[in-house]
């Protein structure tokens, strides 16, 4: 059944991936399912037609015959359990990386997206400076749990899986700020993630978009 996607047009990021289409394209191409994409602007994720696939006018959505699916996270979940690669088969190994997959999103994603809301949403208010010393310290305090949990591991529970695509998407996002660095083997836990092949694939395609030359 063919699978078509959603991404913008233009991704305000111009091509770094942080977008999260690159997620879902990511774990389409760890299980090799071939999709396409329909890009749209900001006005037209506002308006009707996508609306009805997604009730909060974003990206990125997922369409397989008849089903439409939209959150991220239920969309990569959904991949991992029609496809063989990104969960594993013992149940309670499953349900740890599910766990992982719900980790990423609920409890080490949100204080990395106040710090996007701090800086560029906040950043002209009076009170913004003395916030974000307080939004920072919030995700150290996340990623220094995360970093003491893994370790020297490879992944968060065994093999590769949907958690650890989540996990290194979400911390692909605070890269930027230098925080990573304070951590090396979360560092490296993320260079392992974009060393991947299907993480490649999945970066190029988004990047081709903003370079104007998207392959489908
Ligand atoms: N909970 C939803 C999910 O997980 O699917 C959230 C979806 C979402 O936030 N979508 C964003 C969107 O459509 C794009 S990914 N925004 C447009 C709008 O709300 O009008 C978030 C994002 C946007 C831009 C960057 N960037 O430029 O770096 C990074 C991430």
């Amino acid at each position: 059944m063919p699978v078509t996607i959603t991404a913008f047009e233009r991704s305000p990021d111009g091509g770094k991936g942080l977008a999260r289409d690159t997620r879902v394209r990511w774990a389409l191409e760890e299980v090799g399912q071939p999709y396409e994409v329909r890009l749209v602007s900001f006005r037209a994720m506002k308006e009707a037609a996508h609306v009805r696939l997604q009730p909060f006018g974003q990206i990125p959505t997922y369409e397989e015959g008849g089903l439409a699916l939209f959150e991220t996270g239920a969309i990569v979940l959904h991949i991992a359990e029609r496809h063989v690669g990104l969960l594993p088969f013992d149940g309670d190994a499953r349900a740890r990386a599910i766990t992982w997959m719900f980790a990423a999103l609920n409890s080490v994603e949100p204080p990395i997206l106040e710090l996007t809301v701090a800086k560029f949403v906040e950043g002209d208010r009076a009170w913004a400076q003395d916030r974000l010393p307080l939004v920072m310290e919030r995700i150290r305090t996340r990623l220094r749990q995360l970093s003491a949990y893994l370790g020297e591991c490879e992944w968060l529970d065994g093999a590769f899986s949907a958690g650890d695509l989540l996990m290194v998407s979400v911390l692909l996002r605070v890269k930027p700020s230098g925080m990573l660095d304070e951590f090396p083997n979360l560092a490296a836990y993320v260079a392992r993630g974009e060393a991947r092949p299907a993480y490649q694939r999945a970066y190029a395609a988004q990047a081709a978009v903003a370079a104007g030359h998207p392959a489908a």
